[in-house]
């Protein structure tokens, strides 16, 4: 239905995506994908490349005149890394056998890194040959395809927010899902984080954490709001929503853990305080419930509640002071890992990627249920089926 593919390296010359799925008349612009990538960019605790990468925006096909076409998108996305650096990374990784290699091999695998397991897999002895892939860089691309979706989303009254709860050992207290309302002041925020006391103390533990070259992770929680009942289903394993969803917040780099709802705590719960009431809404005749513990997923489909996950991601597994023990995959001696620069952590610019992730699937599962070759068909065909539902014995 809606899908798209990333290509390309951290320090390659490009990052491209193609989304294919889109209706024709969606109103897209350059300025709308850079304000995303650039949210993705914040938090506290980010690298050097933070401050200089620009996220140099192209739009390839697949939009004229400010409209979608309805034929797939593609955009390229220039690493700032590749055009400063002509001696270094041009030659690194250019695509010419001539040119390299340029440096000594990475042959001391950074635990808890794709090196290792990317290497037996390929045949490299090279760990750059797996880590310029599986670099965190790569969400920028997604980035930019979730930004595409979400703007799809939001011309059917859907909207995304995200915020973190946790970095490290800094728990912000619990409080009701944030709306569109508070996006301002989360993104003002330097961990992207709601509350001002729980804020300030991550941002010293990461200071801290930056002091002993080491690395934190941490959880974000993401909403999303306006999604009609009736998107997933319960009638397949690989049409359940929740799935869908977890399996997409699992694939971003370095998440561990994705809770749907209250997810894990509903499991110490009894069942007389696990599950949401239901009531009846006259007005708008719907059945709002009356607490979020299902997360606005029942039975693997939507509930007309706000759809509520957390991901939990580790700490990075690159540090800048590394001390985890290593074997050299050539020597066979015990050593530390090879040095990579790093951030100290990323959990603010995961929520970004988490709403993007959130953005594709709800998407691609609009396109399921409601079709349409056009923004306006999506939306009629939307109208249609909430009308129906308020006509039908259920309304
Ligand atoms: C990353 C390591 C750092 C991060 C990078 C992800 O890259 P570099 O080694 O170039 O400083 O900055 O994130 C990005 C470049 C980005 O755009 O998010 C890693 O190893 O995953």
């Amino acid at each position: 239905m809606l899908r798209f593919l990333t290509a390309g390296e951290s320090h390659g010359p490009a990052l491209v995506v193609i989304v294919e799925g889109l209706p024709a008349g969606l109103e897209v612009t350059v300025e709308a994908i850079q304000e995303e990538l650039r949210r993705r960019r914040l938090g506290y605790g980010r690298g050097p490349r933070m401050r200089f990468e620009v996220d140099d925006v192209r739009i390839l096909g697949g939009v004229r005149h400010g409209r979608t076409l309805g034929s797939p998108v593609a955009v390229e996305i220039a690493n700032t890394e590749w055009e400063r650096n002509p001696d270094k990374w041009q030659r690194e990784m250019s695509v010419r056998a001539e040119d390299g290699p340029t440096q000594q091999p990475l042959t001391q695998p950074r635990p808890g890194h794709a090196d290792l397991a990317g290497m037996q897999k390929y045949g490299f002895v090279d760990s750059r040959d797996v880590l310029e892939r599986a670099s965190a860089r790569e969400t920028a691309a997604r980035v930019v395809a979730g930004t595409l979706a979400k703007l799809w989303l939001a011309t059917l009254g859907v909207d995304i927010v995200s915020h973190v709860v946790r970095i490290g050992a800094v728990a912000a207290p619990p409080r009701p899902a944030p709306t569109l309302a508070d996006l301002e002041q989360i993104d003002a925020d330097e961990v992207r984080c709601l509350d001002p006391d729980a804020s300030a103390a991550m941002v010293v533990g990461i200071k801290e954490a930056a002091k002993d070259g080491d690395s934190l992770g941490g959880v974000v929680e993401v909403v999303a709001h306006g999604v009609p009942a009736g998107l997933g289903s319960h009638v397949h394993w690989d049409r359940k929503l929740d799935a869908k969803l977890a399996a997409a917040l699992m694939s971003i780099q370095a998440v561990k853990g994705v809770e749907i709802g209250d997810g894990w705590d509903v499991a110490a719960r009894r069942g007389s305080e696990a599950h949401d009431p239901i009531t009846w809404d006259p007005d708008a005749r719907t059945y709002p419930r009356t607490s979020a513990r299902a997360g606005g997923v029942e039975g693997g489909m939507s509930s007309g509640e706000p759809v509520i996950a957390r991901v939990a991601m580790k700490p990075l597994a690159s540090l800048n002071r590394p001390t985890l023990g290593t074997v050299d995959v050539l020597t066979k001696e015990e050593t530390v890992s090879f040095k990579e620069r790093t951030d100290v952590t990323a959990v603010p610019a995961m929520g970004v990627v988490a709403e993007t992730m959130v953005a594709l699937v709800l998407a691609d599962e609009v396109a399921r249920k409601f079709g349409g070759d056009t923004v306006e068909e999506t939306r009629r065909n939307r109208a249609a089926y909430l009308a129906a539902l308020r006509d039908s014995p259920l309304g």
